[in-house]
């Protein structure tokens, strides 16, 4: 304990926050940037702890698609995912405890850790303006007990995710890390993307669409997306990218009318949009704040006729694809389909006629909990896994070297060109986290390999009606959902009974009332044949709680 560097006084806590408990919401501590850096400097602590008990961990600073006055913390693990839950505590107690130095001491004691100059902690930020002084408290705090800080600078969230991800699949050594750059992740994704677009049947009939408008929120990816130089440089691919509120007017209007969240709650087009030339057959696409969430739509900004992809179609788009190139993959003694476990996770908020989609094709349908951390450990029980938000969050995962040799005990050649071709594809996804860039490379394969636009593949089902209220409530905490996914109210007692009591009078609707795991608020959902009913449901859910 006596490692601490109790001199250091640069991060002491301001008066203004001393008396503040920070939660860990559901992906990380966000708040106001001012009150985090105390925050910061102490999740430096115990993530050079983390890191000393696994060898690595990551810190992420970004609050994502929320106003440009916040920030946050994400806290990564050493194989690249979100950090384990039985970390969470951890973290939250370190952040909040009154005696720092003996939480601490308590903690490696109780852990049997010691701190590891082979440890290494990786971090980067996102483009907002109090980012550079909050990496610095964070990093006071990592280097306070001696261990050694990886900074990549600007990322986006899932780079930084990707990158640790990546040095624990290559078994890095520490030195290793110390020599990583962000060009790892776009040699990855080009020299990926490149196999897998050669392999791509060119149909005369195509409907593939070229001009492709990527609205970046303001946010990091802008930057990055050209960085990855693939679609922005290159005639090869048949693309004509526009990247439009890239940041490069500074952050002023980060997330500001534009975005992923925008476009998924608003439905209409990002600021900038009317500016630019476009025509029916322009595929949209926005990125939120840190890029780590994204949504497909085509229609008219100048009538706000707006048709949006979201998570839930764009996993559906996706597991189609991957489904259709396992069932390629057979022999006379069997086929990859009947080898493989095959999963889509989605939460509460999957439209109903997502969920009907797939359960009469006969894919297997799980439910968790709202937040990635839960849809990527679900996912993960099975040899691929696709997840997805209806907002955009989301990944295709998947046990690459187990499936590699499933199909080599079932006397399948890597070298059979559909076997290739599925192999290749997986290799487009970002294993470790939901990723707008990388999930943008997935779409565009499938649309230019299925030949279809966006019209076609939206058409695909329609949603149901839906609508999401916001209700402010004094203590959210006295709601309490069944665990499975979120849509039943077990407490305050009675109100299950009263929210079934009113959508069961429209046919064929559904609602549920989730705290948020973001702010003071409880959200209802209502979802019924047609808006107006689904409208009146959540008024009237709304009424009854407020
Ligand atoms: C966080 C989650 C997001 C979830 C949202 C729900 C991550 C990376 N982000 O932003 O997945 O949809 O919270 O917020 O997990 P809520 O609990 O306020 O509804
Ligand atoms: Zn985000």
């Amino acid at each position: 304990a006596e490692v601490i560097n109790q001199g250091d006084t640069t991060h002491a806590p301001t008066d203004k926050y001393k008396d503040t408990v920070f939660s860990y919401g559901t992906a990380g501590f966000r708040t106001d940037a001012d009150a985090l850096d105390r925050v910061c400097y102490r999740v430096g602590i115990v993530a050079a702890i983390r890191a000393s008990e696994t060898g690595a961990a990551g810190v992420m600073i970004t609050a994502s698609h929320n106003p440009l006055k916040d920030n946050g913390v994400k806290i990564i693990d050493k194989n690249g995912a979100m950090v384990t839950q039985s970390w969470e505590d951890p973290f939250t107690n370190g952040v909040n405890s009154s005696d720092l130095v003996q939480y601490i001491s308590d903690l490696i004691a109780e852990k049997g850790i010691a701190y590891s100059d082979k440890a290494r902690v990786c971090v980067a930020c996102d483009t907002r303006d109090s980012s550079p002084r909050l990496i610095a408290a964070l990093k006071a705090g990592i280097e306070a007990v001696g261990v050694k800080v990886k900074d990549f600078g600007e990322l986006s969230t899932p780079q930084l995710h990707f990158l640790v991800w990546f040095a624990d699949k290559e078994n890095y050594s520490p030195e290793d890390i110390d020599g990583m750059n962000e060009e790892i992740y776009y040699d990855y994704y080009k020299k990926n993307l490149q196999e897998y677009w050669a392999l791509i049947s060119r149909d005369e009939e195509s409907h593939y669409q070229s001009q492709l408008v990527v609205d970046t929120a303001n946010g990091i990816g802008g930057k990055q997306l050209k960085k990855l130089d693939i679609f922005t440089n290159s005639s090869h691919y048949g693309l004509d990218v526009t990247v439009l509120n890239d940041g490069s007017t500074g952050t002023e209007f980060l997330n500001h009318k534009c975005g992923a969240e925008c476009i998924h709650k608003d439905k209409s087009f990002p600021l900038g949009a009317e500016e630019i030339k476009t025509d029916d057959n322009t595929k949209w696409v926005s990125f939120d704040g840190d890029a780590d969430r994204i949504v497909y739509y085509y229609g008219n900004p100048s009538t706000q006729d707006l048709n949006v992809i979201d998570g839930d179609k764009i996993a559906i788009l996706l597991g189609d694809y991957i489904k259709s190139l396992m069932n390629n993959i057979t022999n006379d003694k069997t086929s990859l389909s009947e080898l493989i476990t095959f999963v889509v996770v989605q939460t509460g908020y999957a439209n109903s006629a997502a969920t009907k989609y797939l359960t009469d094709k006969g894919v297997k349908v799980e439910r968790v909990p709202t937040g990635v951390k839960y849809l990527h450990h679900r996912a993960e029980q099975y040899d691929i896994g696709v997840y997805f938000e209806a907002n955009g969050h989301g990944t295709v995962i998947s046990k690459y070297q187990k499936i590699v040799k499933i199909l080599q005990d079932n006397d399948f050649s890597l070298d059979d060109a559909h076997v290739n071709k599925f192999l290749k594809f997986l290799l487009l996804t970002n294993e470790a986290v939901g990723d707008a860039l990388a999930t943008l490379l997935m779409v565009e394969a499938f649309l230019k390999d299925s030949g279809k636009n966006t019209k076609e593949v939206n058409e695909i089902y329609s949603d149901l009606p839906s609508r999401m209220l916001k209700l402010a409530v004094k203590d959210r905490s006295q709601f309490k959902t069944h665990h499975e996914d979120e849509t039943l109210l077990l407490q305050p007692e009675g109100l299950q009974d009263r929210i079934v009591e009113i959508f069961s009078k429209v046919e064929g609707s559904r609602a549920f009332v989730r705290p948020s795991g973001t702010e003071d608020v409880v959200r209802i959902y209502a979802e019924a044949p047609t808006l107006e009913d689904a409208d009146k449901i959540a008024d009237e859910i709304n009424d009854m709680l407020a």
